[in-house]
C-alpha cells in the first residue's frame, strides 16, 4: 500500500478500485472461484437494492474464457501436428490454384480454409470421433468453403488419390473428380452433410443433435458420447436460420452439440462488423439463449502480456478497437500495429517496448494456436447440460501473404503467382524445388514418413477416418407391408371423408404395425389439430426429454397433451424450417446411425416448398428418405384463408427437386399405393428418393380401387371411369387431380346427359412424374436413332382415344401443359394461376374456373374448335351454366 494520500478523486478511485480487486483476489484464493461467483451475485442484489441500476449485458471482456492457467497440455507432438497442418495447408492452396490454371474461372476457395486450418487439425487430431467398432463416431458439418482442406487431408492421409485432386471441381473428369462442397448426393461415400447454402448447417445441426436424444430417449439406440460439431462462419450468422433456433438447443439441454465459429471478421465482401465487434455480439446472442460460450480470441503469446495487465488497461484497449481495424493490423506492419493499437495508452507502449515490430506483428490469435484450440475443445465435450459455441478468432487467408492475407478480396482470390506460391512454400516448410513450385504440385510424404504414420494413427484412435458416409442398415423387412393399406382400397362405402383424413388414419394403422410401427417419425409444427391428427398425441405421445413436468389442462379427456420421454411424434412447434431439419435428420438416419426411421412431415403445404425450399433440396442432395405431406393444399380447395394460404404451386417447386417423386392424389386408395410403394422403394429397394404428397381438407365419398389401376397411380394417371355411352358421336378425355378430380366426374355427368358426350375420366396423381417419364423416352429415342423408338407412358394412354384433352387442376396450368407434348391432340388445361381470395370453395372454382361448369363450357369449347359441335351451343351453356364472361383473369388479379 501506498503511503502518500491521494491527490484528486481520479486517483482516489483507482485506489479504491485496487483495494477492492485485491479483496476480490483473496476471497478467489480464499474461498475458489464459486465463492466469488456468490459474492458478486449478493453485490449486485445488495447494489440493485439501494437503487443502483446496472446496465445489462451479456458480455465478458474481450479476452479467451478460459485462463492460461486452466489450459491442459496439448497432447501428442505439437511440432508434428504443425507439419501435418502445413500439408493439408499446402494442397488445399495448390488444388484450388492449379485448378484455376487449367481452367479460368472454375473457382474454389483458400482463405476459408487458410483460416480454419488449426480449427480443424486440433479436431481431426484429437477429439472428431470415427464410426469404430467401439463408437458410433461423430457429425461433422464441414463448413462448405473450408472443403479444399477437408480433400487435401483425406489426400495426405491417403484416402483420395492425386487424380481425384487434379479434378477437383471437374467431376464429369473421366476417373471423376471432387465436388465443390459437401454434397452427399455427388460423394456418397465422402460427405455426409450439405453445408454450402450458409444457415442450414447450424440448423440442420441442431436438429440432428436432439434427433440423437430422441433415438437414445426412444431405446432406438444406444446413448453414446457422440458430439454433433457444426463449423460456421461468422458472416453466416448473419443468416436467419443459423441463430434462429438456438434456443431450442439450450432448451433441451444438447451437450452433445458443439458450434464452432470461425471468426476471422470477414465475409465475401469486406469485414462481417466493420464498426462493432462480431465475438462480443454472438458471445451476448448465445449466452442468452443458454449456451456455454467459450471464446479463443488470443494466442499464447498474449499471455506473458495479459499477465502483465494488472490495471486492466489491455483487456480494456481489446475490448475497444472495432473489426475494422482489427483486420487492418492484420494487413499492415508491427510498427502500424504498435502505433495504432499500443500507442493509444502510453502504459500499453511501454508494456511491450521490449519486443520488435517482427514480433508485436507475429503475436498469434486464439483460432491459430493449438494450445488454446485445444484447450476451448476439451471443455466443450466435457460440458454438461448445455450446448457450447467457440467463437475462435483467426485471420482470413492466413498464411496468403501479399496474395491476401487479411484483405478484403481475400475470399475470391483463387490465384497465387509464382512469388506468391514459393512465399507459402517456404513459410510453412514444403520440401518443393524453387524450379517445381509455380506449378502447385500436391505433395505427399511417403506412407512411412512420421506425419502420415502419425495421422494416421490418431485417427485409428479415434475410430477411423472422418468425413466418412456409410449405409450400414439391413434392408428393411416388409413383408406384412401391404396389411397397413387394404383396409383403404375398399373405399369408404357412402361415408365422406378427406385425403387428409384417409391420411392420418394411415398414419395410425403404419404407428401400430409391427414391423414398421416404431420407425415411424410423424413430424408437425404445430399444425397436428388442423390435420385432425391429436388421437395420436394419446397414442403415441410427443417427444420430451424431460417427459411431462405438468398436469396438462386437458389431462381429464381422452386425447389429452401427453408429452413423454419415449413420445414418438415430434411436435416442433411453429418452425417449418425446424421441421425440416428434423425430417432430415430422421431420413437420413439410415446412414448417420444405421436406423431406417422413417419421417412423415405434415405441414401446411403453403409453408412448404416456398418457405424452406432450400432445406428440401438439401434433403434431396442429403438423400434423405421418408414423406413430406401438404396438408390443406389446392388453391381453391382451402377455403377462407386468402393469397398467403391458399397454395397452388408447390407442386412445381417439387417438380424442380430432382429425386422428390410429388403427388397430388384424390383417394384414399391412391394414397395407400403410393405410400406401400414409397415405402418399399425407399427402405426395402433403397433408392434415394423421397416424396411430396398433397392432402386435402374436402370432403367427399372415397370409391372403391378399380381393378388394374396401381400401375397408373404410381407413374401418374390411369382411366379412373371409361364413357358407358358407347353410341355417342362426341367424345372427349377429362383429366382431374386431387380434390378437383369430383368436379372433373361432376362434368362428365354434364356431358353426357346434357350434350351426348362421352366423356372419360382420368385421374392425373402425378403431372411430374409423367413429366419425367416423358422426357425420360424422348432422351433416349433422340439417342439412339437406329432402334423402335419408345412410346412415352403418357402417350400411350391417351393414344386411339377421342374427343379434346380437358385437365383441370387445383394447382398451376403450367403443370398439365408439362405432358401437351406427348399428347396426341392439343391440350386445354384448367388451373388456379394468380393469388387466391378469402372465399367459400364454390366462389374460388368459380373464380379460378376450375369448377364443373368451366370443365363443361372448356370442353365444349374444344368441340366447337374442332367442328363437332356449333358455337351456338357452347354459348348457351355459358348462359345456362351461369358464366359471367366479363369477369377479371384470376391470374393477374
Ligand atoms: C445462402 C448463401 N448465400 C450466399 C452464399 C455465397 N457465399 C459463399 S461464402 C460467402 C462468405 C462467407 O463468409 P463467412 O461466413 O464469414 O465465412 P468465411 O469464408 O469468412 O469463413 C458468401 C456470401 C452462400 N454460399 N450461401
Ligand atoms: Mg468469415
Amino acid at each position: 500500500m501506498r503511503n502518500t494520500a491521494p491527490k484528486d478523486a481520479a486517483e482516489l478511485e483507482a485506489l479504491e478500485t485496487r483495494e477492492w480487486l485485491e479483496s476480490l483476489d483473496y476471497v478467489l484464493q480464499s474461498g475458489g472461484p464459486a465463492r466469488v461467483s456468490r459474492l458478486l451475485r449478493e453485490l449486485a442484489t445488495h447494489a440493485q437494492r439501494n437503487g443502483v441500476r446496472q446496465p445489462f449485458t451479456a458480455n465478458t471482456p474481450y479476452i479467451n474464457t478460459i485462463p492460461a492457467a486452466e489450459e491442459p497440455p496439448l497432447p501428442g507432438s505439437r511440432e508434428i501436428e504443425r507439419r501435418i497442418k502445413s500439408l493439408v495447408r499446402w494442397n488445399a492452396l495448390a488444388m484450388v490454384v492449379k485448378a484455376n490454371k487449367a481452367e479460368d474461372g472454375i473457382g474454389g476457395h483458400i482463405s476459408t480454409y487458410a483460416s480454419a486450418a488449426t480449427l480443424y487439425e486440433v479436431g481431426f487430431n484429437h477429439f472428431f470421433k470415427g464410426k469404430g467398432d467401439n463408437h458410433d463416431g461423430d457429425i461433422i458439418f464441414f463448413q462448405g468453403h473450408a472443403s479444399p482442406g477437408i480433400y487435401a487431408r483425406a489426400f495426405v492421409e491417403g484416402r483420395i488419390p492425386a487424380e481425384k485432386l487434379e479434378n477437383f471441381r471437374r467431376e464429369l473428369k473421366p476417373g471423376g473428380g471432387l465436388s465443390s462442397y459437401p454434397h452427399p448426393w455427388l460423394m456418397p461415400d465422402f460427405w455426409e452433410f450439405p453445408t454450402v447454402s450458409m444457415g442450414l448447417g447450424p440448423i440442420m445441426a441442431i436438429y440432428q443433435a436432439r434427433f440423437m436424444g430422441y433415438l437414445e430417449d426412444r431405446g432406438l439406440k444406444k446413448r453414446s458420447d457422440s458430439k454433433v460439431w457444426a463449423f460456421l462462419g461468422d458472416g453466416e450468422t448473419d443468416e436467419p436460420e443459423a441463430l434462429g433456433a438456438i434456443t431450442l438447443a439450450s432448451r433441451e439441454k444438447l451437450d452433445n452439440l458443439i458450434f464452432v465459429i470461425n471468426c476471422n471478421l470477414q465475409r465475401l465482401d469486406g469485414p462481417v462488423r466493420g464498426n462493432g465487434q462480431i465475438i462480443q455480439e454472438l458471445e451476448a446472442v448465445f449466452r442468452g439463449a443458454g449456451w456455454n460460450v467459450i471464446k479463443v480470441i488470443w494466442g499464447s503469446e498474449w499471455d506473458p502480456l495479459l499477465e502483465k495487465d494488472k490495471d486492466g488497461l489491455l483487456v480494456k484497449r481489446m475490448g475497444e478497437v472495432v473489426d475494422g481495424e482489427y483486420q487492418k493490423y492484420a494487413v499492415e506492419s508491427g510498427a502500424y500495429v504498435r502505433e495504432h493499437f499500443w500507442g493509444k495508452y502510453p502504459q500499453l507502449l511501454e508494456m511491450v517496448k521490449h519486443l520488435s515490430d517482427e514480433q508485436l506483428k507475429k503475436l498469434t490469435l486464439g483460432g491459430h494456436d493449438p494450445i488454446k484450440v485445444h484447450a476451448a475443445y476439451n471443455a466443450a465435450v466435457s460440458t454438461t447440460g448445455q450446448p457450447t459455441v467457440i467463437l475462435a478468432r483467426t485471420i482470413k487467408g492466413y498464411g496468403i501473404g501479399e496474395a491476401g492475407e487479411g484483405k478484403n478480396i481475400t475470399h475470391q482470390q483463387k490465384k497465387l503467382n509464382e512469388e506468391e506460391l514459393r512465399a507459402f512454400r517456404t513459410r510453412f516448410g514444403i520440401p518443393i524445388a524453387d524450379a517445381e513450385v509455380a506449378k502447385a504440385p500436391f505433395y505427399r510424404p511417403p506412407d512411412n514418413s512420421p506425419e502420415v504414420t502419425y495421422m494416421l494413427e490418431r485417427r485409428k484412435q479415434l475410430g477411423g477416418f472422418v468425413p466418412r458416409r456409410i449405409t450400414t442398415t439391413e434392408p428393411f423387412k416388409a413383408d406384412n407391408l401391404h396389411d397397413c393399406f387394404t383396409e383403404f382400397e375398399k373405399g369408404t362405402e357412402g361415408r365422406k371423408a378427406s385425403t387428409t383424413m384417409v391420411f392420418v388414419r394411415m398414419l395410425a394403422k403404419m404407428l401400430k404395425d409391427k414391423e414398421i410401427g416404431e420407425l415411424i417419425v410423424p413430424i408437425v409444427p404445430d399444425e397436428a389439430r388442423t390435420f385432425g391428427m391429436e388421437a395420436l398425441f394419446r397414442q403415441v405421445g410427443i417427444y420430451s426429454h424431460a417427459g411431462q413436468l405438468y398436469e396438462p389442462v386437458d389431462m381429464d379427456t381422452l386425447l389429452y397433451y401427453k408429452e413423454a420421454k419415449e413420445g414418438q411424434i415430434l411436435e416442433e412447434g411453429i418452425t417449418e424450417a425446424g421441421s425440416m431439419s428434423s425430417f432430415i435428420a430422421a431420413g437420413t438416419a439410415y446412414a448417420t446411425h444405421g436406423i431406417n426411421t422413417i419421417p412423415f412431415f405434415i405441414f401446411y403445404s403453403m409453408f412448404g416448398m416456398q418457405r424452406i425450399g432450400d432445406l428440401v433440396w438439401a434433403a434431396g442432395d442429403s438423400r434423405t428418405r421418408g414423406f413430406m405431406l401438404g396438408g390443406t393444399a389446392g388453391r381453391t380447395t382451402l377455403a377462407g384463408e386468402g393469397l398467403q394460404h391458399q397454395d397452388g404451386h408447390s407442386h412445381q417447386f417439387s417438380l424442380a427437386v430432382p429425386n422428390l417423386v410429388s403427388y397430388d392424389p384424390a383417394f384414399a386408395y391412391e394414397i395407400a399405393v403410393i405410400i406401400e410403394e414409397g415405402i418399399r422403394r425407399m427402405y426395402v429397394n433403397g433408392e434415394s428418393i423421397f416424396y411430396y404428397i398433397t392432402v386435402m381438407n374436402e370432403q367427399y365419398e372415397m370409391p372403391p380401387m378399380p381393378a388394374g389401376v396401381r400401375e397408373g397411380i404410381l407413374k401418374g394417371v390411369y382411366r379412373f371411369k371409361a364413357s358407358e355411352r358407347k353410341d355417342s358421336k362426341l367424345s372427349a378425355q377429362l383429366l382431374g387431380s386431387g380434390a378437383i378430380l369430383p368436379e372433373v366426374i361432376k362434368a362428365a355427368k354434364v356431358l353426357e346427359e346434357q350434350y351426348g358426350v362421352a366423356a372419360d375420366v382420368w385421374s392425373v396423381t402425378s403431372y411430374q412424374e409423367l413429366y419425367r417419364e416423358g422426357h425420360a423416352v424422348e432422351r433416349w429415342n433422340r439417342l439412339h436413332p437406329d432402334q423402335t423408338p419408345r412410346v412415352p407412358y403418357v402417350r400411350q394412354c391417351f393414344e386411339g382415344t377421342e374427343g379434346p384433352i380437358v385437365a383441370a387442376s387445383d394447382y398451376v396450368k403450367a403443370l398439365p401443359d408439362a405432358i401437351d407434348r406427348w399428347l396426341p391432340r392439343p391440350l386445354v388445361s384448367l388451373g388456379t394461376d394468380g393469388f387466391g381470395r378469402s372465399e367459400n370453395r364454390a366462389a374460388l372454382r368459380d373464380f379460378f374456373e376450375v369448377d364443373c361448369r368451366f370443365v363443361v363450357v372448356a370442353t365444349l369449347s374444344a368441340l366447337a374448335g374442332d367442328g363437332k359441335i356449333d358455337v351456338a351451343i357452347v354459348k348457351t351453356a355459358i348462359k345456362n351454366l351461369n358464366i359471367n364472361t366479363d369477369k377479371p383473369n384470376p391470374a393477374n388479379s
